[in-house]
């Protein structure tokens, strides 16, 4: 009939389930079907190996993977064809009704696909038992890459020891929501938690308790290596954080000579914090850090080392950017950049420092001239990115000193235009600090990490133009059955309905 419309054709669209938001999805609104001949190949044996042992466990099928196959398998993951855009962490994933496949330019780029996948699958994919299925995917291209290149955990290792198995545990919950950086917080006043050969006392003596006075631990060299290998394997780089000159009451107590007066403390099993530091006037403080450092240099395949900087209210403001000035050039001449709380931009900084922010306080003007003369920060505001922050005035474990912390508060902010002076390319990207001083077991870090972590990645992996709290709200719901798949003890927020 003349002047009629034309009928409407639904678009299609991809269910609004896949955290962090991806950059780009174009649905058919076809659907692909896992069948038990289905088969993998891989052009990374370690992402194929991977992918194929989560789908094994759920879906009961063989799954046969082949590594360097020439054709492909009903799921496909190739480092050939990927389009330039995705960077080298990036991916894009084509699923249509015959199978799946991921391409990427690094293996990287293949794991965080496989993520995807996952995600778009039915929950029950993520049970270490076998489940009954469908196991569908959506039909359509997803093409995705990070809109920065630093997204950190950070875990208190100091104020609470946790073991290897219970940090590998965490690497692999993190890993889900492509986090790219473990910072591991080795040292506090509570405890030192790593073996260094030329300063035996350290792990023995410093190590031996914790917040509470319970029997604190440390790695060996052999334990922190074997954590470095298995981030390795979720492409996960370490970074090892020794704090000082502040929160070294460990390592004075282990070793008198580094006292400027000679004595040892004893061993601290409170909460307070910025009652330590390092002895800046000694020649033996350099010493003592060169060849912790050196130690450390040589265990670590990533480019930083953390010295820590915060809270270092025992120390005179000359004195530390004396010390700020010394430790610098002592970590460069063991290969590594220098990462730092933000307090350390009261020095000069060299051009490869990286500085964390942590204030609440969102002017800092040190560290809008250091971001003007070419420092870049990692953002990790304590009113949106501490994972010890409670929820709300009934959460039973963490502190409230940053204020309270729910879902929309973690994700209701821009780390690329947060800090005056620090925004744009300035900007390296997000970290999620997990202190210890309250959490004591796998399940409490699962308690205050779920559902924050995944908030605070979004933030660090989407592009901000996919920033909308009741689209996240929604993709954040449809994680909570995933949790429950894997038994991650997550806090049920009010604001989120979880189906
Ligand atoms: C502040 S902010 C600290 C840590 C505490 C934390 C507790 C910063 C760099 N340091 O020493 O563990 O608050 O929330």
């Amino acid at each position: 009939m003349l002047g009629s419309p034309a009928p409407a054709i639904a678009a299609a669209t991809f269910p609004n389930v896949v955290v962090p938001a991806p950059a780009s999805e174009v649905a058919t609104g076809t659907t692909f079907t896992l069948a038990s001949s289905a088969t993998v190949t891989s052009d990374d044996a370690n992402v194929g190996g991977y992918l194929a042992a989560i789908l094994r466990k759920s879906t009961g099928y063989a799954l046969p993977l082949t590594v360097g196959a020439t054709t492909p398998g009903t799921i496909a993951l190739s480092l050939s064809g990927a389009p330039s855009s995705v960077g080298t962490e990036g991916y894009q994933l084509v699923s249509s009704p015959t199978g799946v496949v991921i391409r990427a330019t690094q293996a990287t780029g293949l794991f965080h696909g496989v993520q995807t996948l996952l995600q778009l699958m039915p929950a029950s994919v993520m049970s270490s038992a076998v489940k009954p299925g469908p196991w569908t995917v959506p039909g359509g291209t997803i093409t995705d890459w990070p809109r920065f290149g630093y997204r950190g955990a950070m875990l208190d290792v100091a104020r609470h020891f946790f073991s290897v198995a219970q940090v590998e545990h965490y690497i692999d919950e993190m890993a889900l929501y492509k986090v790219n950086y473990l910072h591991l917080h080795l040292s506090d006043d509570q405890g030192w938690r790593i073996v260094i050969n030329s300063w035996p006392n350290l792990a023995t003596h410093g190590g031996s308790t914790e917040v509470g006075g319970g029997a604190g631990g440390y790695y060996t060299q052999a334990d922190y290596q074997a954590i470095i290998a298995y981030a390795s394997s979720r492409y996960i780089t370490v970074v090892p954080e020794i704090d000082m000159p502040g929160h070294t009451n460990a390592a004075l107590s282990s070793y008198a000579s580094l006292n400027c007066n000679g004595v040892a403390p004893g061993l601290y099993t409170g909460t307070d914090v910025g009652f330590s530091s390092l002895c800046v006037s000694l020649a033996l403080t350099y010493t003592f850090i060169d060849q912790v450092v050196g130690e450390l240099a040589a265990l670590t395949p990533g480019p930083y080392i953390h010295i820590g900087g915060d809270e270092a209210s025992s120390t005179s403001a000359s004195d530390y950017q004396t010390f700020i000035n010394k430790v610098q050039p002592i970590v460069a001449a063991h290969g590594k950049a220098v990462m730092g709380w933000h307090n350390i931009a009261a020095a000069p900084l060299a051009s490869s420092t990286l500085a964390q922010f942590w204030d609440t306080n969102k002017s800092n003007s040190a560290l809008a001239a250091a971001a003007a003369n070419g420092t870049k920060v990692v953002m990790s505001p304590a009113n949106h990115a501490y994972l010890d922050m409670k929820y709300t005035r009934k959460t039973k474990l963490g502190q409230n000193w940053a204020g309270y912390v729910e879902v929309n508060t973690a994700y209701g902010w821009d780390p690329g235009n947060y800090v005056s002076g620090v925004t744009g390319s300035s900007v390296a990207g997000v970290e999620a600090p997990l202190w210890t001083e309250t959490i004591v077991t796998s399940a409490d870090i699962d308690q205050m990490a779920f559902p924050r972590l995944p908030a605070l990645m979004e933030l660090g992996w989407s592009q901000y133009s996919t920033h909308n709290t009741t689209s996240f709200d929604q993709r954040l719901g449809a994680q909570g059955p995933r949790w429950a798949a894997m038994g991650v003890n997550y806090y049920k927020s009010t604001q989120i309905t979880w189906p």
